[in-house]
């Protein structure tokens, strides 16, 4: 392999500092795959599933202290703490460097050192981007060959020598206490230490797709975004094309490949957690997605609410934390009605019903994008997909709407930073609190987010036809709690509602907060949510509304003078509209 000599001069220091007992660069082949996956089953790091069932799928138990992403280890460590902003941990980089390097050194002695290069999106497209990151985790390598594109054909697109992101990542010795996911985006460096997990450890994905990516993407006047990609195909085969950003575990994947129950209409995956996306010369929006695969969240996945993706992970995929059948077969809460008997827990211990979760909530597969039966035939274009419409969603059991739209561009850029959502298993800590999530982006935007909406509203001018912006709420729920609105398959009736107002045809009504469809606009037919269900779905309340503005205000007052002047004048607005005025 053609190695760039910078980054063998950088895999050379790390190596001075980690010692591992060999270096090993990465060549993306089916045959270092195999052989990764064979030393797995071997020391146990990997327990093979079913060959008759579950073909090349492999079951991976992580340490129990290493689950999900750890956000409070988690830094920027940009020069001036103001970069990093209100939002982000922030450590100076010199002393993030120290603290980490006490952790790093000689963390990989008797070790294989991996030095992956790896590319983050379709080849061939001038938006791809390249990264080397070095690993001591072989189930981290494995991940890589699936989440990215490995080997050679990352190099080639190198522009200069030193033309990657350099990522340090070492299992170190597990221990929360000595874990450091840090980012240094002047430098485009990542070190990251002490967990083996998806988020923290998959450099590729959250670490440089996302946290550095979004900070390139500001200096260089493009979008890094934590978005699915989807086209939405009508009766008439016409294919529009959505980005849809929602926080971690809130359905991303299953709006990605949601299959229609809405007769003669079709959703078609591209992405299912990233967005790369950038103004043409023609002043049109497009989307990458800088993946090659999926890394889902496994709970819930079921044929009823995902038949693409429980079809997907039935052959060549890597399961981590979930739980096994006696059949050696997988199992996760949501997969089937019934747990099965003799049940395995995501740590190996016999499982009975009084334990709680027999997978973990956060469990995962991980899965080639090509395997996904709805995967769209183009998404792999290295021009990318022209994008109509933009979709923020959240996990909300009140307050927000089923779907409404945004007067304008600047109002939807005030919208998306206005999300608040109910946390998650993706992120260790306390599940079901609301907490502000403004564009999905909190845990991921790699500088101050008061800058990021004024990035977002100076991309606005530059388009010739915006995309229309969209927010919606699939969890809201009703006085006995239970959800107003059915989601998965027939979200798909909101989505042709938004494809019809990108056309010009979708009826809508204003309200004080933005647009939200017409009496008789959004297709119900066939379904059980008759006119009051849908009307409650659709409320806007405003003394709700008053409160969650007042909370967003708060948030605000945190971004001092940097929060952008349209987006306090938006909050403003919306506050004079609610009361009437
Ligand atoms: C993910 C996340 O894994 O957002 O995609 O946590
Ligand atoms: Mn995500």
């Amino acid at each position: 392999m053609a190695v760039s000599s910078v980054a063998e001069k950088w895999v050379g220091e790390i190596a001075g500092l980690t010692r591992p007992a060999r270096v090993v660069w990465s060549d993306g082949s089916k045959a270092e795959y195999d052989g990764l996956i064979e030393s797995m089953l071997a020391d146990g790091t990997l327990l093979a599933l079913n060959p008759r069932t579950y073909p090349n799928c492999y079951l991976h138990r992580s340490h129990p202290q290493d689950v999900a992403r750890t956000e409070q280890l988690t830094f920027i460590c940009s020069r001036a703490r103001e970069e990093a902003g209100p939002t982000n941990n922030w450590m100076a980089p010199a002393e993030a460097k120290a603290k980490a390097g006490g952790y790093l050194r000689d963390a990989m002695r008797g070790r294989t050192m991996w030095t992956i290069p790896y590319l983050m999106g379709p080849p061939g497209s001038p938006m791809s981007r390249v990264g080397v990151m070095v690993t001591d985790s072989p189930y981290v390598v494995a991940s890589m060959h699936i989440m990215t594109r490995v080997g050679q054909v990352a190099l080639q697109h190198m522009r200069r020598d030193d033309d990657f992101i350099a990522g340090v990542h070492s299992l170190g010795d597990l221990s929360p206490e000595r874990r450091l996911i840090l980012h240094f985006p002047e430098e485009r460096l990542i070190w990251s230490v002490g967990s083996g997990y998806g988020g923290n450890a998959l450099l590729g994905k959250k670490c440089h797709a996302l946290r550095l990516a979004s900070a390139q993407a500001r200096q260089e006047g493009w979008l890094a975004e934590h978005m699915l990609i989807i086209g939405v195909e009508d009766p008439e085969g016409r294919v529009t094309y959505l980005a849809a950003a929602m926080p971690s575990a809130s359905g991303k994947t299953n709006l990605a490949m949601a299959v229609s129950r809405l007769p003669g209409w079709r959703v078609w995956t591209l992405g299912d957690d990233i967005a790369w996306m950038w103004v043409d010369a023609q002043g049109q929006l497009r989307a990458i997605n800088p993946e090659r695969g999926f890394f889902g969240v496994a709970p819930n996945t079921s044929p009823k609410t995902n038949p693409s993706a429980t079809a997907m992970v039935r052959s060549n995929t890597i399961f981590t934390n979930v739980a096994l059948t006696p059949e050696r077969e997988p199992w996760w809460e949501g997969l089937t009605p019934q747990p099965p008997a003799g049940l395995a827990d995501w740590q190996g211990r016999p499982w009975k019903p009084a334990d709680g979760p027999a997978a973990h909530p956060n469990s995962r597969f991980t899965a080639l994008a090509e395997q996904c039966p709805s995967i769209a035939p183009n998404w792999e274009d290295p021009q990318g997909v022209p994008i109509s419409g933009l979709i923020f969603g959240s996990r909300r059991t009140n307050v927000i709407p089923l779907v409404f739209e945004a007067f304008d561009w600047a109002h939807g850029v005030f919208l998306g930073s206005a999300m608040s959502t109910e946390t998650t298993a993706a992120i260790t800590g306390k599940v079901g609190v609301v907490r502000r999530d403004p564009m999905a982006m909190i845990p991921f935007c790699g500088y101050n987010m008061a800058d990021y909406f004024g990035h977002w509203l100076a991309v606005g001018p530059r388009l010739a036809t915006p995309p229309r912006i969209f927010r919606v709420n699939w969890f809201r729920r009703d006085a006995d709690g239970k959800f107003l609105w059915p989601g998965y398959g027939e979200n798909v009736r909101v989505l042709k509602w938004m494809v019809e107002r990108i056309r010009g045809t979708g009826r809508a009504e204003e309200t004080p907060i933005g647009c939200v469809p017409a009496p008789g606009a959004l297709d119900v037919s066939g379904t059980d949510v008759g006119p009051d269900r849908l009307r409650e779905a659709l409320r806007c309340d405003a003394g709700e509304w008053l409160q969650a503005l007042d909370e967003l205000g708060q948030f605000f007052t945190g971004f001092g003078a940097r929060l952008p002047k349209p987006i306090a004048e938006h909050l403003a607005t919306a506050q004079r509209r609610l009361r009437g005025q």
